[in-house]
């Protein structure tokens, strides 16, 4: 038997030689994908099937150098409901964020018996096993950003979902409860009982921070980077990914670097160019982008209006896991 031989031998029996090179994973590559084909896909299959019928109406994105999914470990889609549709109550273990594209007054998300308002810009987490639906009572559509550790979760098969008893849970708290429950001055007498609790980041707050921060220095890779921190722990928006909001000002270019962890992007305004190793990813508002774990990247307001990226990363999941690492130019 000679060593091809042996080869095949051992992959009848599902095993394999060390000397038998073949790649441990996919591999996930930079990419950018038109915000205008996302939404022109939305609104068709608004036409052609129901949020009853869809379970939820989203478009994911697929990474070119994966068989499914953006990342390994950040699901990214984008979801629609229209008016009068209810996106019926369910909770996993996968943790989700909402960034709101389109958003109308009268349309909520509702997590563990809060009704959260969906206004552009707006940030709202439904944590790890937290119970959540959609309903849109305005005359509008509503739209927003899905990102979800779901592909993170589905490695370690631990992704587990349970339906709700009815298609919506009942709103149990008064409006503003969380925005309230952790604002500067706390309730001494209510024990917050997740890792992070659903929580709501109102667009109007974020960008005055990001108005008062603009003559600041910035950090030298990302300009004026702002982290949505656990209003709880004080830490990364959840534990196993966090979500920023950056400002480019016009014509900032930044220093390139990289790090063990991925970024999905989304365009929230303006336009700019992201260099990803040998990659120029050209983005203008409401594009969405990846860059990848470990390759080098710097980014570009390449006019003379502020830009806005919104970020999801993953890297407090390899920060736990001591995975972290991170190389700058020169370093
Ligand atoms: C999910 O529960 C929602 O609740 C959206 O709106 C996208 C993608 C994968 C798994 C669960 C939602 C999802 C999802």
């Amino acid at each position: 038997m000679d060593l091809q031989g042996l080869n095949q031998w051992l992959a009848e029996r599902n095993l394999k030689g060390h000397w038998d090179h073949q790649p441990w994973s996919q591999t996930v590559r930079p990419h950018l994908w038109k915000g205008r084909d996302i939404l022109e896909g939305l609104n068709r299959a608004g036409e052609l099937i129901t949020t009853e019928e869809a379970g939820r109406r989203t478009i994911q994105l697929k990474n070119p150098g994966l068989a499914a999914g953006m990342t390994n470990t950040i699901h990214l889609s984008v979801q629609l409901v229209k008016p009068g549709e209810i996106a019926a109550a369910h909770r996993h273990t996968a943790a989700a964020i909402r960034f709101v594209i389109k958003g109308t007054p009268n349309a909520y998300t509702i997590v563990e018996g809060e009704r959260f308002p969906m206004r552009e810009g707006d940030l709202i987490t439904t944590p790890n096993w937290t119970w959540h639906d959609h309903f849109n009572g305005s005359d509008e559509p509503v739209m927003w950003l899905d990102g979800l550790d779901v592909r993170l979760v589905t490695h370690f098969g631990a992704m587990i979902q349970e339906n709700f008893k009815r298609d919506q849970q009942p709103v149990e708290k008064p409006d503003d409860y969380s925005s309230k429950v952790f604002s500067h001055a706390r309730p001494r007498w209510i024990k917050n009982s997740f890792a992070a609790p659903p929580y709501r980041y109102p667009w109007e707050e974020t960008n005055a921070s990001l108005e008062a921060l603009k003559e600041s220095a910035g950090d030298p890779f990302d300009g004026i980077l702002l982290e949505y921190a656990n209003p709880h722990t004080g830490g990364p928006t959840l534990p196993t990914f966090s979500c920023m909001i950056q400002l480019l000002r016009p014509h900032e270019k930044t220093q390139s670097h990289r790090h063990t962890s991925a970024t999905v992007y989304h365009a929230f305004r303006g336009s700019g160019l992201t260099k990803v190793s040998a990659n120029d990813l050209a983005w203008e508002s409401s594009d969405i982008f990846v860059v990848p774990s470990w390759q080098w990247h710097s980014h570009e307001n390449t006019t003379d209006e502020d830009a806005i990226l919104f970020s999801i990363t993953d890297r407090p999941a390899t920060e736990a896991l001591g995975l972290y690492r991170e190389q700058t130019e020169g370093a």
